[in-house]
């Protein structure tokens, strides 16, 4: 009897239709009777929280961070030694001295404005181009050239491409280049982390070619669900090698897509270092204090070529490259703010300028002249004994190597 369904005739006298709510498990809202489909740009127009103008004066007192003149002077010279070991590095490419190099011109904002937002604990997973994120926890010139060198000092022993750096101590995993793979491992680390409890936070940094891939939303919805302390931050930057963001995507960039997945989500202007400051602290604390994931989409534009393959001239003019190398640039930017304050001369400037380039070169020059790793590195740290394929194989590379002497040059290889 209990299965007993109600007779129409009852259903029709008490049932008010526009009473009516629905009651299926995956969405919650109101019955409509018109037909609409919801328009793309219903998310539209995300606004660009900036603290600064393009001269550095502080728009709205009320966010103004107001940092130390220490600490302003400690951003200005890590986005500025980035700078210029990002030019030594890649004249050296072209010099044929290092294989392969990619510059963060342009970028220096997001990377220093981020990373002063965070805590030395909190754990940072890469794409390539955040060099000056582990700059600015530490990591020294000489390791930053030893691994582009590929020499024994490097902390990867001399087994990536150069700019795939990685430092435990300073809690940055090694950067791996396939695109996206960093965004599940993150979400999984920062869940890690949470069931912990250890009050840290994970930050995750991409392009918004990257978030092309279907990584990029496993990645998303995946953290979102598990309620993870984790701060997704996308570098748009305006190309992903030759494709532009108006090839890229079709909706109001990456920030539109946080609502979606049910994530807290801001746009800032990535080259206005104290914006991109005050958004990455707000969202270390709340992500950490809320378990939620926070969506961070940083405006930029990226000034270099994409990597050393690269030669942007084929896909953008020189009049778009110049006006963000000299109108809009999160250094100089950062510098009108100094000067404003009496914080930073001229003279200032030059020294520094002298100073840096020479701790870049003397770092540079050492490196050169370092031994490369020891060769049985090869075959070291994947397994803990040596399989019977890899010692074959560490066997034909000897023989191959006393073969054709002429062409190794072991003396360069540490013993
Ligand atoms: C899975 C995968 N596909 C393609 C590539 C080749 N690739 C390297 S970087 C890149 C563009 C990425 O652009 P974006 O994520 O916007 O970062 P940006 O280089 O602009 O900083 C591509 C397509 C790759 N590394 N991995």
């Amino acid at each position: 009897a209990q299965c007993e369904q109600p007779s129409a005739a009852h259903q029709q006298q008490t049932f008010d239709s526009s009473l009516e709510k629905p009651q299926f498990p995956g969405a919650s809202a109101e019955f409509v009777d018109q037909l609409d489909f919801i328009q793309p740009n219903v998310i539209s127009g995300i606004p660009v929280y900036r603290v600064m103008d393009r001269l550095g004066k502080i728009i709205n007192p009320s966010q103004d961070p107001q940092l130390s003149k220490e600490t302003v002077l400690n951003f200005y010279q890590k986005m500025t030694l980035l700078n210029t070991m990002d030019r030594i590095l890649y004249e050296s490419q072209r010099q044929g001295r290092i294989s392969f190099y990619m510059t963060n011109y342009g970028e220096e904002g997001t990377h220093i404005g981020s990373a002063a937002a965070l805590e030395p604990s909190d754990l940072v997973f890469g794409q390539y181009r955040e060099a000056g994120v582990l700059m600015y926890r530490g990591f020294p010139l000489d390791l930053f050239m030893a691994q582009c060198y590929a020499n024994a000092d490097d902390l990867g022993k001399g087994r990536q491409m150069p700019v795939h750096y990685g430092c435990k101590d300073l809690n940055f995993v090694t950067i791996s280049s396939p695109l996206a793979t960093q965004i599940p491992q993150a979400v999984g680390a920062a869940y890690a982390i949470k069931r912990e409890n250890m009050n840290r936070a994970v930050i995750c940094y991409f392009g918004e070619g990257a978030a092309s891939e279907g990584d990029a939303h496993a990645g998303f919805n995946f953290s979102a669900t598990l309620e993870c302390p984790l701060i997704f931050f996308c570098r748009n930057n305006g190309y992903a090698i030759s494709t532009p963001t108006n090839e890229q995507y079709r909706g109001d960039g990456i920030a539109a897509r946080g609502p979606g997945y049910g994530m807290l989500s801001i746009r800032v202007d990535g080259n206005d270092v104290f914006a991109v400051y005050n958004a990455t602290k707000e969202a270390r604390r709340r992500a950490v204090a809320e378990n939620q994931p926070f969506l961070i989409e940083a405006m930029t534009y990226r000034i270099g070529h994409h990597s050393t393959s690269d030669d942007s001239s084929a896909y953008r003019s020189v009049d778009e490259v110049n006006y963000w190398d000299k109108q809009d640039h999160p250094i100089s930017r950062l510098r009108h703010y100094m000067t404003a304050r009496d914080w930073w001369s001229e003279d200032d400037e030059r020294s520094w300028r002298k100073q840096s380039r020479k701790t870049v070169m003397e770092a540079f020059e050492k490196a050169e002249k370092r031994l490369k790793p020891n060769v049985e590195l090869l075959f070291t740290d994947v397994y803990n004994e040596m399989t019977p394929s890899l010692n074959k194989q560490r066997e034909a590379l000897w023989k191959h190597v006393q073969q054709y002497k002429e062409h190794y040059p072991l003396d360069l290889y540490e013993k």
